[in-house]
């Protein structure tokens, strides 16, 4: 799926702001035939959790309503009208004036309504949407709703962050041709110098009389053209797409009908190479270690509502501690995100919202949950095929992007139960016919081992989060590191795979010190996050450490949590605490060692 951008053949107009705002049980029976009676507005992009005083409203479970009016400019007679949605969290169904155009399951990718027909130029329309927060057996990421004594809807589920709802992302109406360009494919590899871009084309409306492609580089020249739907391209002397060192071209397309271009996208791309070659991963054919975080999209007042201010600093403090990769831990995040990381060459991990996929987790230490996690009235056929479904339309949204090296299909899985393989196995082969270009990996949760995962070989990478000296051995690193040191590698041991810590850390209370192991100190996150890398250092087959988390986030509430999760290296409000220093002199080797840089004997 393309993104939205304005092209000598498309225009775009944004519609972000502040919308109508009600709660269902508000908003009288059919609230989309007229003008919703309401005095709250909630901003567009934002969650709408956290901006009103209302616990009614920070609390609701179920539908909202979002409302505003809407005109399509009266240039755009002949044109092919379409509403984009970012994302709606977690359902949503759309109206314009009294009829259901859209509707969609699944809050962190994108979709599309064709208002060709019922929105015509110059007219105003009222635009009218259900957002739906609830989460159930059947959702990704799951959940459950519960009635209470009081009649109340609670919802509950199994993922450490607040199931933030609204209207996240920015929605765009835009133009096309009426044959139009409908999606492109990139897929690029290296000759020597040269770099080859095979693409492929998919067009809508009339079949146009040709296509025609043109590569610009960053100056702007043509460096490579070629024509119709699907074909390769050579790049001479090509700049690749490196870690740290970003450079896009842009593949031009144009449909041709006789002398006139009906439509053109330009898509910006760079090239480069992923590949898993025994136990390393390489880009380019380089090895390529992993330093950097899970993340979250969280920030005050706005919840998960995307934000460039934020995606800024961010990506700059990523820099300053010298981080070159982040994981989008537990959902895909804003197409804005992947497209800075594209520009500014920072490594993604492309993580599906499949997170909580773990019944065990509520059953205590043992792991083992109180009835099958896999079992079909809990994770069973129909939630794999909504799994599907959502691995489809993020492949479908990333695929071009070279920032992202690797899908994380799902994060902290019960792989260690008996199902896991009969329903991970039909997902990591979709995922595979969707791009076979990309590895695959998912993040291990603890009670999964070397001896009890049931899923690990099936896919590319091994990820593994752990807690060591934290939830387990709360303030004896010196257990931890044994510990640690001895599962890892009977991971490699076993799967004999590249392996990476996708999670490790420990909560800390900014301002809080010791001179002894503390937990929550700064002092103890630093000495935790230290006791992890000696371990890392010694294991040849490492390739990379996402810390959790780069930020304290919010999360629903719970006598663990306070005032959310605070396992970030910086503050929600982005200030460093104590480990963010010794991070930043290890991952920019000031520490004299690069991370990563085993000893060449140790590989051997
Ligand atoms: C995990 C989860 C992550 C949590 C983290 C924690 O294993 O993957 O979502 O936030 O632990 O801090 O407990």
């Amino acid at each position: 799926m393309l993104s939205t951008r304005t092209t000598p053949a498309r225009d775009v107009v944004a519609l972000d702001g502040l919308w109508r705002f009600a709660l269902d049980s508000d908003a009288g029976e059919r609230p989309w035939e007229s003008r919703l009676d309401t005095a709250l507005e909630a901003p567009v992009p934002a969650s709408y959790n956290d901006l009103f005083t209302d616990s009614r409203i920070r609390d609701h479970v179920g539908v909202v309503w979002y409302q505003r009016d809407v005109r399509v400019p009266r240039g755009w007679s002949g044109e092919r009208v379409v509403l984009r949605f970012g994302s709606v969290t977690h359902a949503a169904k759309v109206y314009v004036d009294d009829t259901l155009i859209a509707e969609h399951v699944g809050g962190y990718t994108p979709f599309e309504a064709d208002l060709t027909d019922v929105a015509a130029p110059g007219r105003q329309f009222r635009l009218t949407v259900a957002v739906d927060n609830r989460l159930t057996n059947i959702t990704i990421p799951p959940g459950t709703v519960t009635t209470g004594p009081d009649g109340r809807e609670r919802q509950a589920y199994f993922h450490d962050f607040y199931n933030y709802a609204g209207i996240a992302r920015s929605v765009k109406l835009y133009s096309t041709p009426a044959s139009y360009i409908d999606d492109i494919t990139v897929v690029t590899r290296i000759d020597g110098p040269a770099g080859l871009v095979d693409y492929a084309v998919v067009t809508g409306g009339e079949d146009a009389d040709g296509i025609r492609i043109r590569v610009l580089d960053e100056s702007g020249a043509v460096v490579a053209t070629s024509g119709g739907a699907e074909g390769s391209l050579r790049l001479d002397d090509v700049i690749l797409w490196q870690p740290g060192a970003a450079y896009l071209y842009d593949l031009l397309v144009e449909m041709i009908a006789g002398d006139a271009v009906v439509d053109s996208y330009t898509l910006p791309f760079g090239v480069r190479t992923v590949e898993v070659r025994g136990t390393q991963f390489l880009i380019n054919g380089e090895p390529f270690y992993f330093t950097g975080f899970g993340k979250h999209e969280d920030t005050p007042v706005r919840g998960k509502g995307h934000d460039d201010a934020y995606l800024v600093h961010d990506f700059q403090l990523l820099e300053w501690t010298g981080a070159n990769s982040f994981r989008t831990s537990h959902y895909p995040y804003a197409e804005e995100v992947l497209d800075f990381a594209d520009r500014h060459g920072i490594v993604v991990v492309d993580e599906t919202a499949a997170v909580g996929l773990n019944l065990g987790v509520q059953g205590g230490l043992t792991g083992i949950p109180p009835t099958p996690t896999f079992a079909e009235e809990n994770f069973g056929g129909e939630t794999k095929n909504v799994h599907a479904q959502h691995l489809r339309e993020l492949i479908a949204r990333d695929k071009n992007h070279p920032s992202v090296v690797m899908w994380s299909i799902a994060n902290e899985p019960a792989s260690n139960e008996d199902g896991a393989r009969e329903y991970f196995e039909p997902l990591v082969d979709l995922a595979r016919e969707l791009d076979p270009t990309r590895p695959l990996t998912y993040a291990a949760v603890m009670f999964a081992n070397p001896t009890n995962d049931k899923i690990a070989d099936l896919f590319d990478v091994l990820s593994i989060n752990r807690y060591y000296g934290w939830y387990v051995f709360t303030g004896d690193l010196g257990t931890a590191e044994g510990v640690l040191e001895q599962e890892l590698r009977g991971w490699v041991q076993r799967f004999g795979k590249p392996i990476m810590m996708s999670e490790y850390g420990a909560d800390t209370q900014p301002g809080l010190h010791s001179v002894w192991d503390m937990p929550w100190t700064e002092e103890y996150q630093t000495d935790l996050l230290a006791t992890y890398h000696r371990v890392f250092d010694r294991i040849p087959e490492f390739v990379g450490e996402h810390i959790w988390n780069f930020a304290d986030f919010m999360t629903g509430p719970g006598i663990h949590r306070v005032d959310g999760n605070k396992k970030g290296v910086f503050t929600r409000d982005r200030k460093p605490k104590g480990a963010a220093f010794s991070l930043r002199d290890r991952w920019r080797g000031l520490d004299g060692r690069k991370p990563g840089a085993h000893e060449k004997e140790d590989r051997a």
